[in-house]
């Protein structure tokens, strides 16, 4: 369902980042409300609905686990999850740099296996997650923000233990974003469509004139 016409709208969405940065947290925080504190590493699918500019939503979201086979361009389970996905939500922890250093080449993966599958648009949002850690901070908000901005992403710092609604905005930014790139790829499509049934007139021409 496309939701451009105010119907209910299907998206899927994939939440990567390396271990222990708090993905199963945001996702569990998204939706209960809740904080709880120890999630296990578990990969797990869930379906949530929600309700965006008094539009119905609904959300597959995949908590994945994170190898480092995933920094592979080859990697067929890269291609697999862009292939499901409408949208990424990608974690690293404010404490850890290595998790940061993870999410910008997961960034340049995903835009690879999208051109290489011949997807228009793939919306990521970027979450530097454990904001309540700031004592411990390695990475910068200035660097998150710098990293979105270069690669046309969205950036948030939350923290999955201390806030819910920073988690929500999360959430819903990543549903516009995939709105907006469906209603972008609806009108190429249409401007497609229109060059086809012109060049269609002129070839038929062309071999009416012979
Ligand atoms: N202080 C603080 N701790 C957090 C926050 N988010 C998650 N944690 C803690 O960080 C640890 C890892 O959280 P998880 O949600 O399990 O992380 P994960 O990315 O799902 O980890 P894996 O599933 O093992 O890849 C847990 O002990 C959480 O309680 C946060 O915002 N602040
Ligand atoms: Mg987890």
């Amino acid at each position: 369902m496309t939701g451009l016409n105010g119907q209910r709208m299907d998206a899927n969405v994939v939440v990567l980042g390396t271990d222990n940065v708090g993905k199963s947290a945001l996702i569990v925080r998204f939706l209960t409300r809740r904080f709880i504190g120890e999630y296990g590493d578990i990969e797990s699918l869930y379906t949530h609905s929600v309700v965006v500019d008094r539009r119905e939503q609904t959300l597959n979201i995949w908590d994945a686990p994170y190898s480092q086979q995933d920094l592979s361009s080859e990697s067929l389970m890269c291609e697999k999850r862009v292939q499901w996905a409408d949208g990424f939500v990608l974690v690293y922890s404010i404490c850890d740099r290595s998790s940061f250093n993870a999410v910008s080449r997961l960034i340049q993966i995903i835009k690879i296996t999208k051109d290489f599958l011949g997807f228009e648009k793939m919306p990521i949002v970027i979450v530097g997650n454990k904001r309540d850690l700031h004592h411990r901070r390695t990475v910068l908000s200035e660097e998150g923000r710098l990293l979105a901005l270069s690669a046309d992403c969205q950036f948030y710092e939350v923290s999955a233990a201390e806030n819910y609604h920073s988690v929500l905005v999360v959430f819903h930014g990543l549903v516009d974003r995939i709105r907006e790139s469906r209603v972008s790829v609806k009108k190429l499509a249409g401007i497609k469509g229109i060059v086809k049934s012109m060049s269609a007139v002129f070839a038929r021409r062309r071999t009416d004139s012979l």
